[in-house]
């Protein structure tokens, strides 16, 4: 009798320890479903000077909409999704008194987009010092860049070819970027900067 108790107790335990096991690996089954369906959030900074257009960029991504802004003191944050790839998309005050916290919104970021005024002649040699300031940072050690070269409705506005040419993109061999030339009232350029970062973020 005790016997019988005793391999019942066993055979329990055993469809138990199967049936955990199965859960398991239906979990694991699930977490690389959603993976390979692109649960996965990436992580997204936009920096550059203040007036270069982040805001309106970050508002373009997500309502394909031109919005009224006003300088941005801290951050704003929106979720993009392109395609079921989701960027979590961190736009960051560029005043020259909150450019010296943009460090602090680094960790994890994947992609970095550097907004650039391009008609802002004048301070483009400080855009240039701030980005690369910014790559020597070891947390954006294995973030990709893109640079958008903004505002390209203005007459006289420097081209996307001027602008990597100041600012020296040729020397940067540590990280991979690309240059896209846009506008962000209209939206021109943006959906290739998106199938861009997509394609970033799907090759790794
Ligand atoms: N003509 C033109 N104006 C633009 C474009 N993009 C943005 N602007 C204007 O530029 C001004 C600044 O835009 P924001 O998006 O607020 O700039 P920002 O980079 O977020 O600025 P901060 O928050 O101060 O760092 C606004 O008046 C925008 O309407 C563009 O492509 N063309
Ligand atoms: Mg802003």
């Amino acid at each position: 009798m005790k016997c019988v108790s005793i391999r019942s107790g066993l055979l329990d335990l055993i469809v138990f320890v199967a049936h955990i096991s199965h859960l398991l690996n239906m979990g694991f089954i699930l977490t690389k479903m959603l993976s390979v369906f692109g649960d996965t959030e990436h992580k997204v900074i936009i920096v550059g000077l203040d007036n270069a257009g982040k805001t309106t960029i970050l508002y373009q991504f997500l309502t394909k909409e031109a919005v009224h802004t006003s300088p941005t003191i801290g951050s704003n944050v929106e979720e993009i999704t392109v395609r079921k790839t989701h960027f979590l998309v961190w736009d960051i005050g560029g005043q020259d008194n909150l450019r010296a916290s943009w460090y602090s919104y680094y960790g994890n970021t994947e992609i970095v987009i550097l907004v650039v005024d391009s008609t802002d002649r004048e301070r483009l040699t400080l855009t240039k010092e701030e980005l690369h300031q910014m790559l020597a940072h070891e947390e954006l050690q294995n973030a990709a860049l893109l640079i958008l070269a903004n505002k390209q409705d203005v007459k006289g506005s420097m081209t996307a070819a001027e602008i990597s040419q100041c600012l020296t993109l040729d020397s940067i061999s540590s990280h991979p970027w690309h240059v896209q030339a846009c506008c962000a009232l209209t939206g021109e350029g943006l959906p290739a900067s998106l199938d861009w970062m997509k394609s970033r973020v799907v090759v790794n």
